[in-house]
């Protein structure tokens, strides 16, 4: 595994970053007061102390309805009242990704109950397919983080058994992972993949080698990283779906939305938290290219659209909820400037209904896919902000959310996803992400002190790593 002290921690990139902000200041209060979508007054530093006791009282919610109802289930149905199982067997998958939240937000009774059931029960000997990515950033990265926390190395056992037990999924041809692989037998399936999926494990296979001493688990990673980034068009973009077998692309269409997003996330971070030169350069050259051929500006707002990864042509003009989450990377880049009114241009995305839909149309304003999945993203790129800038704007931003997904998707047992954020029509489930990430983010932001943000990296689940060199 490669390290290196200059760039495995940056105790001061927030301050570099927040002074060039500074710099940058001036230019962008003209542009966002030019018509700066309202957000209304910033809450006081005592209104944020209540607004994070108001957070961790709704977690606590949220937590007894999966608790009484869905207990050592993956997900709770929360208007049905009933458990889902992502497969034939459960993987814990709410309390793992929840637990680093309690821990963080001082539930010190639930984190230990959580902690005792998870130790007894959690098993990965299981006869089953899983999906590589989402098992490695919730479950793996929950551990991981939790590991981190507690110092209870029951946790570090069965991040270890999973990161053993996910290795086969890396061992196709070209060295990019399958899609899937069986807990049990190793055997892999779903050769059609993207880079989201392909790029997003080099923090917790990375972390992994680090904790066990094994460097096997980031040389795969980053070799998977390696071989996807060497397919990219002589744009410097990726495609949307590319087969791990052949190494040939399924769909040349390019964007920052899902199955592409967390390429960029993970490339960015991979250069902070391990100080990787491969990965600082890819994601200097990537969000260059992003920059280039993605970005556009509509009615004086910046957005993202989409593009062919090959000639870089406009194919839609589509910006969505999973887009949300690149002002918080461009925080991380260095580019605060675009940081900054990007998430204006979510925060009009958030306005327009009350609550932030799946898709928009940014050209016309119009909502092309109206679901809304208690995701988090703009929730994270306003604790970036914050973090960055200390500008109150985004704490107003942050009660918005908040109020918003107290009238809209709180239930009886729980949180639920929206079916339509135009006409509010509910849907059932309860992601685990909600308790690993939207939460936890909407705390952290009313709540920083709670930890130090220049001391770790979030994976993409919104689980805490620590920088390898402190
Ligand atoms: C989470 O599982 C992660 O944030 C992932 O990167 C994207 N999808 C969900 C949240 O929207």
């Amino acid at each position: 595994m490669r390290r290196s002290d200059r760039g495995g921690s940056r105790p001061g990139l927030l301050q570099r970053t927040a002074a060039a902000g500074l710099l940058a200041a001036a230019w962008l209060s003209v542009s966002l007061a030019d018509s700066p979508e309202p957000v209304g007054p910033a809450p006081t530093p005592a209104e944020c102390a209540a607004l994070a006791r108001e957070v961790r009282s709704e977690f606590l919610h949220a937590w007894r309805g999966y608790e009484s109802l869905a207990w050592g289930h993956d997900e709770l149905r929360p208007v049905s009242a009933t458990p889902r199982d992502w497969g034939s067997a459960s993987l814990w998958m709410t309390p793992v990704d929840a637990l680093d939240t309690m821990l963080l937000m001082g539930l010190t009774e639930e984190a230990a109950k959580t902690r005792e059931a998870i130790a007894a029960h959690l098993s990965f000997d299981r006869d089953i397919s899983v999906k590589n990515f989402e098992i490695t950033i919730r479950l793996l990265g929950g551990l991981l983080s939790s590991y981190e926390m507690t110092g209870d190395r029951r946790l570090l056992s069965l991040a270890q058994d999973l990161g053993r037990r996910l290795l086969p999924a890396f061992g196709s041809p070209t060295r990019m992972p399958y899609m899937y692989v069986n807990l049990k037998t190793g055997r892999t399936s779903g050769a059609v993949s993207n880079p989201a999926e392909i790029g997003t494990l080099i923090l917790e296979m990375g972390t992994l080698s680090k904790l066990s001493g094994n460097p096997e688990y980031f040389e795969r990673a980053h070799a998977a990283l390696l071989a996807l980034a060497a397919r990219r068009a002589s744009t410097g973009l990726v495609g949307e779906e590319i087969n791990v077998e052949t190494g040939a692309w399924v769909s040349r269409e390019s964007h920052i939305g899902g199955g592409i997003d967390s390429y960029y996330e993970y490339l960015v971070k991979c250069g902070i938290l391990f100080g990787d030169a491969d990965c600082s350069r890819l994601a200097r050259e990537s969000l260059q290219a992003a920059s280039r051929f993605l970005a556009e500006e509509r009615g004086g707002l910046l957005w993202y659209g989409s593009a062919d990864m090959e000639t870089g042509r406009r194919t839609s003009t589509i910006y969505g909820s999973l887009h949300a989450f690149l002002p918080a990377v461009l925080v991380l880049s260095g580019d605060l400037a675009s940081a900054r009114r990007l998430q204006e241009s979510g925060w009009r995305m958030w306005a327009l209904h009350g609550i932030e839909p799946e898709e928009l149309d940014y050209a016309s304003l119009r909502v092309t896919a109206d679901g809304y999945a208690l995701r988090p993203e703009i929730m994270e790129s306003a604790y970036y902000l914050f973090q960055a800038t200390r500008d109150r704007r985004y704490l107003a931003m942050g009660r918005r959310f908040f109020e918003d997904l107290r009238k809209n998707c709180r239930v009886g047992h729980g949180y639920t996803v929206l079916q339509s954020v135009v006409t509010k029509k509910q849907g059932d489930l309860m992601p685990s992400y909600f308790l690993a990430e939207t939460l936890k983010y909407l705390y952290l932001l009313f709540r920083p002190e709670a930890l130090d943000f220049d001391r770790v990296v979030f994976n993409t689940e919104a689980h805490p790593l620590r920088k390898t060199a402190q």
